[in-house]
């Protein structure tokens, strides 16, 4: 469950939102709830809901879950990136080859650096330090990589 106002979710107000609550989502599917009210915009004189408002309760669910993803989306990340070495210059970088993402930060040798980035797309990222001592392979080579999902 989560507390973020449907009013901002939807594109309906008032009235008009049928759903009280998200339950729960992921990434297929959403639960919603509605308690049945007698003095709701659609009830029946003996308190029930007409079936044909079913539609909208799963169309309001629909857009419930575009909204919680869209504002899932956007998100600032913030990491602290701190050097225990003495000697050895690092860097930390992630690019989306789709170029949604792209950071790269130099990050010397017993520096804590804090980095701040937005992503806007959902996917998996590779994250690296190029740096290298030539003739040496990069840090990269010798393992130093990680992955970034954003959902
Ligand atoms: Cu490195």
């Amino acid at each position: 469950m989560n507390d973020w106002p449907l009013a901002e979710l939807l594109p309906h107000a008032g009235d008009m939102i049928l759903i009280d609550r998200i339950l729960s989502f992921d990434e297929e599917q959403i639960h919603t709830r509605l308690t049945v009210k007698s003095d709701g915009l659609f009830s029946l004189p003996d308190g029930s809901l007409p079936a044909w408002v079913g539609i909208e309760l799963m169309a309001q669910s629909v857009a419930a879950f575009a909204g919680c993803h869209a504002r899932l989306k956007g998100k600032p990340v913030e990491l602290t990136l701190k050097s225990v070495t003495t000697f050895t210059p690092h860097n930390f970088i992630i690019k989306d080859p789709g170029g949604s993402l792209s950071v790269e930060q130099d990050v010397s040798a017993g520096k804590i650096v804090v980095l701040k980035f937005t992503p806007m797309q959902p996917g998996i990222f590779p994250i690296y330090c190029d740096k290298r001592l030539w003739p040496l392979p990069s840090h990269r080579d010798k393992g130093m990589e990680g992955k970034l999902e954003v959902r």
